[in-house]
């Protein structure tokens, strides 16, 4: 067992291993970790994304398989079987709204959905009946609920818009609009020549928020973290005092990901820890349409900064568990070889 306990851990970066899991949204409930994640298919050489994935984790290493609660299926007026982009779940008043974004089949243009059901694991019906919103570039929902109860939603590619999500989740009773300052290099970080794919991919200059939002409070600053740069993207972020801005640019977060062009994510605080959650493509056979989550753990700067957090591969530590009866692992190795260890 001494030997057991001497050998290095192995790499937890990747954290799930069997299935690709891109754009990883986790969401801190209780003891838990819950890990909603995308799913691209195994042999996909293009975007092929159908459903979402859930896991959850309470030491964050050790992550369990909690189904595929939701798919195109869920959404009946939605494009079925692909492009079940990127997605977030929030609790409120016992209810799981569950955030994603796909394609209105009748229009074929870019919507926004909710699913709603009881627990994490669902079952999740449509809660609506069809699209929370529509228009070109609308994808990668974030859900944030401020401290006085108010909840947001936050989305956009090569733009940002946002709305006040009514006591429903699931309507905008103020409508929506630009995130302020969105055009403002102060606010999202440099400028430069990409394709702005709202007028035809003609080459313009444009600010660095790219897509992905990811947004939180932390001693009353609201942050707004984002893949940047164009593709290969990296991560920045910029902070406001308001919901409503102005917003700062405060700089890279992360390098571009390795082995994928995109770098979606976003960071949770658990336990006392926080965490930075991304995806790359470094899995077997993986790559820019197949691409799996990784976390690292970082501290915030005593100014409220986000650091640079570099990649490992050796991801996070365990967290120590608060159940007695789940083993950790040089238990668990220790089991697998015959051995009985006491606790
Ligand atoms: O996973 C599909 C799309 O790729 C997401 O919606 C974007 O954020 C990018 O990660």
């Amino acid at each position: 067992l001494a030997l057991l306990a001497s050998l290095p851990l192995w790499a937890q970066n990747p954290v799930i291993g069997t299935s690709y899991t891109p754009d990883p949204a986790p969401y801190v409930h209780g003891d838990k970790v819950y890990l909603f994640v995308d799913h691209d298919e195994d042999d996909a050489v293009y975007f092929k994304m159908k459903d979402w994935l859930l896991y959850s984790t309470e030491d964050m290493v050790n992550w369990t398989y909690l189904g595929t609660p939701v798919s195109t299926a869920t959404f009946p007026w939605a494009f079925q079987g692909d492009r079940a982009w990127a997605s977030q779940a929030v609790e409120r008043n016992g209810k799981w709204y569950w955030y994603v974004c796909l394609t209105e089949a009748a229009t074929r243009g870019d919507a926004l959905a909710v699913a709603v059901a009881d627990r994490p694991e669902g079952p999740y019906t449509d809660a609506i009946g069809g699209p929370l919103a529509t228009g070109f570039a609308f994808i990668d929902p974030t859900v944030f609920i401020d401290d006085d109860g108010t909840p947001w939603l936050f989305w956009g590619n090569k733009g940002c818009w946002y709305g006040r999500l009514g006591d429903d989740m699931v309507s905008f009773p103020d409508g929506w609009k630009e995130v302020p300052g969105f055009h403002d290099p102060a606010c999202f970080g440099p400028e430069s020549m990409k394709p702005d794919w709202s007028d035809g991919g003609k080459e313009k200059m444009m600010v660095g928020y790219e897509e992905g939002p990811w947004l939180m409070k932390r001693n009353g600053t609201y942050y707004l973290s984002y893949p940047a740069g164009g593709v290969p993207e990296h991560m920045a972020y910029s902070t406001a005092k308001s919901i409503h801005g102005p917003w700062t640019y405060r700089g890279r977060i992360m390098d571009e990901a390795e082995n994928s062009f995109t770098i979606h994510g976003g960071n949770i605080t658990f336990r006392g820890h926080d965490y930075m959650f991304y995806h790359n493509g470094k899995l077997p056979n993986g790559g820019g349409f197949r691409r799996s989550t990784c976390v690292e753990e970082f501290t915030f700067g005593a100014d409220g900064s986000i650091p640079f957090i570099p990649f490992t591969e050796k991801g996070v530590e365990p967290l120590q568990t608060l159940n007695p009866y789940v083993m950790t692992q040089a238990e668990t190795m220790a089991a697998s070889y015959g051995l009985k260890t006491d606790r």
